[in-house]
């Protein structure tokens, strides 16, 4: 093949490769493959520079930086989009276009309002010649240099065959970066000691700023079109939503989400539903928008300063708030991690009034530079606990020499509930008290997390009742509970009355007030009965949640098998590895926590064993599968349990080692990790499909 043909092969190569992994979502070949196309298209461009075109995959990260950007003046203007905050906002909105144009159910294409940075790319002849920001709408800055490394861009329109190459496009959209390559961009900022980006908007926008496109090229950029610029050469159809399907027939990316909903209440359907996939989303959207459909009546309809009468951003709730930061106060948890907690002033952030925030640990401290009397940003992201995001530097309070007016926050050295000493682990980023069940705070988390309902299930024992059994010295193990008595019970009330000043219920109503210790000891009493796998998830060992108690129960039968087991054996227990076979040892090996196995046992606690299950069966075996997220057909246990019955094995989270992963509404962290990794993901009806032809459901 001469020179030419193969430089044009590898092009078409490349493109295709992009093509599927960009816009399909659906990578085509190996990395290595496409690294050796890329390789040798730059060796033949070596030798054949002649052949060299501004198209080539190879132009994509060009050589020099520039001084700056020029300015582009848009031939079309971009336009801004009015917002909506309410539904009636979006009812007005509708009426008015039911008005002027007389349809009674006005279809709009719908679409989610990416948060990233508009721009706009010029086609000329198929071939990407110009590429700006938005700027103040009508003028902006030449970015073409940084466009041209997203790889998410075509270079070049592919145009269906048959179709003629327009003369001109200009293609409006959003650049933007991946929720998932924000965080890896940061986690390696962080170890690199470099300055973290705020938020994925700023690392596209910054990105977009970079003078040097080599830097742009390293930022996991990407781009969904919405919008058309500038046309020439090519018939535009009679309504946006097809508008959009042809854009994507050139090979330009679409947000899959688009889709068409008709009047009021379609667009605040899709308003709804898409506000509950928000989270699970992999890039971050502050809203939705509503767009006229019908070109034509767009038309009619107009604009009103710069935006159109013809379509509106309907926003979600800002899931970031501005507050200030009272103080700053440690936590200790069952497994003794101290945690930094910011008692801010209260605030609203997506519905929920918010007073705490975690800091997570002192190197999120140092990363944040947060100290007392900071204003902070606060952001909630669906059922996450409310973190601090970053302050704002400017309105630190000073004192009068201009030096912070609070001094920097330090972690205590000791543990602030025992006194303890506080350790640091190897590698690790949390700090932990070293009491152990010595630490009142770690004996109640644990008693509080042995009582829960997913554990023993000891109803009537609240977080209240543990911290006065815990202060006044009733119990100190798990396996106390089982010795508790009504009149210890009692005593110990009249001790907590006593020492909150309270009239005692006994004097106030004449009479000995006992259905609370009852139903508490009765709640006791039942827990006495349970299976294996809950007595291993109550005992909280580090790191053995459910899933792995689970596993352990199955493999062992019986908890003298398990408590026999060598750290070897351990290891071959699936879900199982070197750090959790350690540590489940290590929790034996212990005389102390074997005491309080036998002492539960003295005291009547009695578990479910049965023959050892080390092998699965079934059309899953040797599947290991993540149920997240909500279920509407059935809870998360009984979907598991179905998957158990066809082989699975259930596991709480994603790794490697995961087959298939089942997303339900609003799933979070794990489906993004499922995402990264590669992972199949069925959502809630392709999981419903299955069980179906398995015969397991109706
Ligand atoms: C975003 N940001 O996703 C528009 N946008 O339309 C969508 N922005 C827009 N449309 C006209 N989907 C002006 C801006």
């Amino acid at each position: 093949m001469s020179a030419p043909d193969r430089i044009d092969e590898l092009r078409r190569l490349i493109a295709d490769a992009d093509h599927a992994y960009y816009q399909l979502d659906a990578p085509s070949v190996p990395d290595a493959e496409y690294d050796r196309w890329m390789r040798e298209l730059r060796e033949l461009e070596a030798t054949h520079p002649e052949f060299v075109t501004t198209d080539s995959p190879t132009q994509r990260v060009a050589g020099k930086p520039s001084s700056a950007f020029a300015e582009v003046r848009h031939a079309v203007p971009m336009l801004s989009l009015n917002n909506a905050f309410a539904d009636d906002e979006v009812a007005d909105f509708v009426r008015r276009i039911v008005e002027a144009t007389g349809e009674s159910e006005p279809a709009f294409s719908v679409e989610p309002k990416i948060d990233g940075l508009a721009i706009t790319l010029r086609y000329e002849h198929g071939v990407l010649v110009q590429g700006a920001t938005r700027g103040d709408g009508t003028t902006g800055e030449d970015v073409i240099a940084n466009l041209r490394t997203i790889r998410a861009i075509p270079l070049a329109l592919r145009v269906p065959a048959g179709l003629p190459v327009p003369e001109v496009l200009e293609v409006r959209g959003e650049v933007y970066m991946p929720k998932a390559a924000f965080e890896r961009f940061n986690e390696r900022a962080h170890a690199a000691g470099e300055k973290p980006l705020a938020n994925p908007r700023n690392g596209a926008a910054g990105s977009l700023r970079q003078l040097d496109s080599r830097i742009t090229a390293k930022r996991p950029l990407a781009f969904f079109a919405y919008g058309i610029g500038e046309v020439q050469g090519f018939g535009l159809p009679a309504t946006h939503s097809v508008l959009l399907k042809s854009l994507a027939g050139f090979g330009l990316p679409l947000a899959p989400e688009v889709d068409v909903a008709s009047g009021l209440d379609g667009v605040l359907a899709y308003y709804r539903r898409i506000g509950v996939a928000r989270e699970t989303l992999p890039y971050d959207i502050d809203g939705v928008v509503y767009k006229l459909d019908r070109r034509d009546l767009q038309e009619q309809m107009g604009f009103v300063a710069r935006a159109p009468r013809w379509a509106i951003a309907h926003k979600f709730p800002a899931q970031e708030e501005v507050t200030s930061l009272e103080g700053i106060d440690v936590q200790v948890g069952r497994t003794g991690a101290i945690t930094p907690v910011a008692r801010l002033k209260a605030v609203r952030v997506a519905g929920v009034v918010v007073t705490n925030a975690t800091l997570h640990n002192a190197d999120q401290i140092a990363r944040l530079d947060v100290r007392v009397g900071d204003t902070v940003v606060v952001r909630r992201a669906g059922d996450v606990i409310p973190e601090v995001a970053r302050i704002v530097p400017e309105r630190r309070p000073l004192a009068a020499d201009g030096s912070p007016l609070h001094p920097a926050f330090v972690m205590p050295t000791t543990c602030p509930e025992c006194g303890s000493a506080v350790e640091r682990a190897e590698g690790e980023s949390v700090m932990r008290c070293t009491g152990g069940l010595y630490c009142p705070a770690q004996r109640k988390q644990a008693l509080i997390h042995f009582a829960s309902r997913r554990a023993m299930d000891i109803e009537g024992l609240g977080e209240r009742f543990v911290e006065d059994l815990v202060d006044f010295g009733y119990v100190q193990t798990v396996a106390d509970l089982y010795r508790l008595t009504l009149d210890d019970l009692l005593a110990m009330k009249r001790r907590a009355d006593a020492r909150d000043g309270v009239t005692p219920e006994t004097v106030k109503q004449g009479k000995i007030a006992t259905r609370w210790a009852e139903n508490l000891l009765g709640g006791i009493d039942q827990s006495r009965n349970t299976a294996l796998e809950r007595l291993l998830f109550a005992l909280g060992i580090r790191d053995v949640g459910e899933a792995t108690a689970k596993q352990l129960a199955r493999w062992f039968g019986g908890l003298d098998a398990l408590i026999a087991a060598s750290v070897d054996e351990l290891l071959a227990v699936p879900d199982v590895g070197p750090v959790v076979s350690a540590r489940i040892h290590g929790f034996f090996a212990e005389a102390h926590n074997r005491e309080v196995i036998a002492a539960l046992r003295e005291r009547g606690v009695q578990w479910l064993e049965g023959p050892p299950q080390r092998t699965a069966e079934g059309p899953l075996a040797g599947k290991t599968v993540v149920l997240t997220g909500g279920l509407s057909a059935f809870s998360r246990d009984e979907a598991g349990a179905h998957l158990e019955a066809l082989g699975a094995k259930v596991a709480g989270s994603v790794s490697k080692k995961t087959s298939l992963v089942v997303a339900g509404e609003a799933a979070g962290s794990k489906l993004d990790k499922a995402r990264e990794l590669g992972i199949e993901v069925w959502d809630e009806a392709g999981l419903l499909d299955f069980l179906r032809a398995q015969g397991r459901i109706a």
